[in-house]
């Protein structure tokens, strides 16, 4: 009897095991493991590349790029400034739920709480190695702040990420070094960082009381610091052995991205390539300076291109092409002048930096935080045009389920599976989004519902409509992608519909 039971226990116990095995093969079957890699661009508008319409600028590599993957024409950051929207990519969360992540100072915090299931930190669990190369701009350091001289954390390391090379901020705000991991890169002991968001260092010279000492002037802000010529936000001194050079930004970043990639080749790998292009100070290399006939934000648009065909080049020169996702996306809408006397403005030449939408960064107008964005995986996703509304917020979640990652309930609360979307299957995308910038709005389906706020109509420091208005706006992008009518007062059950959507998150 006993034998009896115990054979019919085995017999039991082995179906079970064979029905457990064919249900993890299924599953093994539905979950991939693709290099991930996101090159993140600063500040680049929807038509500043010529994929999207521009024609005083031509992309070539980004072109390509697109032609081989999927080119939404509806994809949208968080937030219509750096911080916020990269706060979202890589939480996947709405940076506006949380305080303090708005545009950060130099010396901020980490803005992300280590606690939370982060892009990075998930597909670590994934198995993946992950590393992000280039600007940072989500603090370094507990609430003391960042010790320049010492050990940075937490930041990268501590919220995801095996390796770090990074800008701490933005490269007009100090310290103008590079962190790699825990520490500031080629820092001589004997000559320690020390830098101030309040006032000058000792005597140090300032773009305010020694403007002759300038080779690039401020058109506003930007006067304190001078850091190779440049005037910068904050205030630093000593660290000269690690001050960047700001030609050599993009050379440096690319070298370091491409080898993170060489050396990670074996195994699944996540990549966060956040360039420094096309923000401000624009200081292209020398092999980009004067090409594009804009000037140097065109020059940068042309590096920027570079960096990418780099990139492309060496996932094709090892084979990893097939099986690598790149995502090409901006955290931001365009700014022409952004407090820099660069001609920017000047050679413009006609060129529509945000393409056919209004506003540019900071505004609530489209021109905020609708952005570039393409989807590129040979192996798996048929080449095209998508029109489905899709969010950066979406990667986290979208990439989850690709690997087989479950989320905690709490995590990445705003980020929705659009895996379908993200590879040309699903052609519309999410119900709706919402936008940060001085006021939130909701865009679902054609409509775009702008909430009334008080702020300023333009910014005439950088001379951008940012589409405060004391009065509801309502937009149909499908007739006005430009925003240029608002017929709120046409519409009264549209905005009794989206204001209550807007209001419930
Ligand atoms: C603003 C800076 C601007 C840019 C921006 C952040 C001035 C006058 N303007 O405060 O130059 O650095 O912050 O840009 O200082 S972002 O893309 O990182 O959000
Ligand atoms: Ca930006």
């Amino acid at each position: 009897m006993v034998n009896m039971k115990s054979g019919l226990a085995l017999v039991v116990a082995i179906c079970i095991a064979g029905l457990v095995q064919a249900q993890q093969k299924g599953n093994a079957a539905k979950t991939q493991r693709p290099n991930i890699v996101l090159i993140y661009a600063d500040d680049l508008g929807y038509g500043d590349i010529s994929c999207n319409g521009a024609t005083k600028v031509h992309t070539p590599n980004i072109d390509r790029l697109a032609s081989q993957g999927i080119r939404f024409t509806n994809g949208h950051a968080s937030s219509a400034t750096c911080t916020p929207s990269r706060y979202s990519i890589l939480t996947g969360q709405y940076a506006w739920r949380r305080k303090g992540t708005g545009i950060a100072p130099g010396d901020a915090p980490l803005i992300i709480d280590t606690a939370m299931t982060t892009l990075p930190s998930m597909l670590q669990s994934a198995g993946y190695t992950t590393g992000a190369v280039g600007k940072w701009h989500l603090g370094i350091g507990d609430q003391k702040g960042p010790d320049w001289n010492g050990e940075l954390k937490p930041g990268p390391l501590e919220i995801g990420f095996h390796y770090c090379w990074i800008m701490p901020a933005t490269a007009d705000r100090v310290p103008c070094v590079y962190v790699e991991n825990h520490h500031v890169a080629n820092l001589d002991p004997k000559d320690p960082i020390k830098v101030s968001y309040i006032a000058p260092i000792g005597d140090e010279p300032t773009g305010k009381n020694n403007p002759e000492l300038l080779v690039m002037k401020a058109s506003h802000g930007h006067n304190n610091a001078i850091v190779n010529g440049i005037g910068r936000i904050g205030f630093m001194q000593g660290g000269t052995a690690a001050l960047w050079k700001d030609d050599l930004i993009a050379a440096t970043l690319t070298a370091k991205a491409q080898h993170f990639i060489i050396d990670n080749k074996a195994n699944p790998f996540f990549l966060y390539f956040a360039t420094h292009d096309i923000h401000v100070p624009r200081v292209p290399g020398k092999d980009f300076l004067g090409k594009s006939g804009l000037g140097v934000r065109g020059d940068a648009i042309l590096q920027l291109d570079w960096t990418v065909g780099q990139i492309m080049h060496t996932l094709d020169s090892l084979h990893l092409t097939q099986n690598t996702i790149l995502v090409f996306t901006s955290d931001n809408g365009p700014v022409v002048d952004d407090g820099y006397e660069d001609q920017a403005v000047e050679l413009l030449n006609g060129h529509t930096p945000a393409g056919p939408f209004r506003g540019g960064k900071y505004s609530n107008f489209d021109g905020g935080a609708h952005i570039p964005f393409i989807v590129r995986w040979p192996g798996k996703v048929k080449p095209g045009v998508s029109a489905a509304l899709v969010s950066q917020l979406d990667l986290l979640r979208s990439f989850s389920v690709l690997t087989g990652q479950s989320l905690s309930k709490a995590a990445g609360p705003d980020s929705y599976n659009m895996l379908a979307a993200f590879t040309g299957k699903d052609k519309k995308g999410r119900e709706s989004i919402i936008v940060h910038a001085g006021a939130l709005s909701i865009i679902k389906g054609k409509w775009k519902y702008i909430q009334p706020g008080k702020g300023p109509r333009i910014d005439r420091n950088v001379n951008i409509e940012l589409g405060n208005d004391t009065l509801p706006q309502l937009y149909d992008l499908s007739k006005d992608p430009g925003e240029k009518n608002n017929v709120a007062a046409q519409h009264p059950a549209i905005i009794a519909e989206l204001k209550p959507a807007l209001n419930s998150h």
